[in-house]
C-alpha cells in the first residue's frame, strides 16, 4: 500500500512559521470542509471507519497521534508529529487515531460535507466490501 505524506511548504523567518493550505494545489482536491480534533483523552481510539467516498487531508497542527491504515490487505502505522507534513487519507481506507499528545490539535481537511452515510463502521463490512 503506498501511503502519501504531503511535504507542505514552511514559510518561516526570525517570527515563526506559517503553512499555506490551498485547493488543488498542495492539498489535491477541493476542500469543502474543515474539522479538528483536540483535547483527545488518554488511551482514547478514534476512527473505526472507511469512508466510501471522501479523501481527506490529516495534519497535526500540534502535538502529535498515530494513524493505523488499512486497505483490506495490508496495515500500515504512522506517527503524524509535523505540522508542515499532511496524511492523504484515500476513500476506502479504514482507519484508527490513536496515542493522541494531550496538546495534539488533529486538523482534517475533505473534499466533501458531513455524510454520515459514506461511512462504512463495520470492519467485517469494509473487509467484505474491499474484496470485491
Ligand atoms: C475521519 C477521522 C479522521 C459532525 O457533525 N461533522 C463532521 O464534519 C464530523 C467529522 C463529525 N461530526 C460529528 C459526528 C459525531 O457525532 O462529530 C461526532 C464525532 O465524529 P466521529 O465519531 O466520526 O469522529 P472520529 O474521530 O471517529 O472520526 C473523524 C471523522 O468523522 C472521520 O471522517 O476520517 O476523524
Amino acid at each position: 500500500m503506498q501511503i502519501k505524506l504531503i511535504q507542505l511548504q514552511k514559510h518561516g523567518d526570525e517570527r515563526g512559521a506559517l503553512v499555506a493550505l490551498e485547493e488543488n494545489k498542495n492539498i489535491p482536491f477541493p476542500i469543502k470542509r474543515v474539522y479538528y480534533l483536540f483535547g483527545t483523552k488518554e488511551n482514547v481510539r478514534r476512527g473505526f471507519h472507511a469512508h466510501k467516498k471522501l479523501k481527506q487531508v490529516a495534519i497535526a497542527v500540534r502535538g502529535s497521534c498515530r494513524f493505523l491504515l488499512d486497505d483490506g490487505k495490508e496495515k500500515i502505522d504512522l506517527l503524524l508529529d509535523n505540522a508542515a507534513q499532511g496524511l492523504l487519507i484515500e476513500s476506502f481506507m479504514w482507519r484508527e487515531m490513536y496515542d493522541f499528545s494531550e496538546d495534539c490539535v488533529l486538523m482534517v481537511l475533505a473534499d466533501d460535507f458531513y455524510d454520515e452515510s459514506d461511512y462504512v463502521r463495520s470492519y467485517e463490512e469494509f473487509i467484505q466490501i474491499s474484496s470485491l
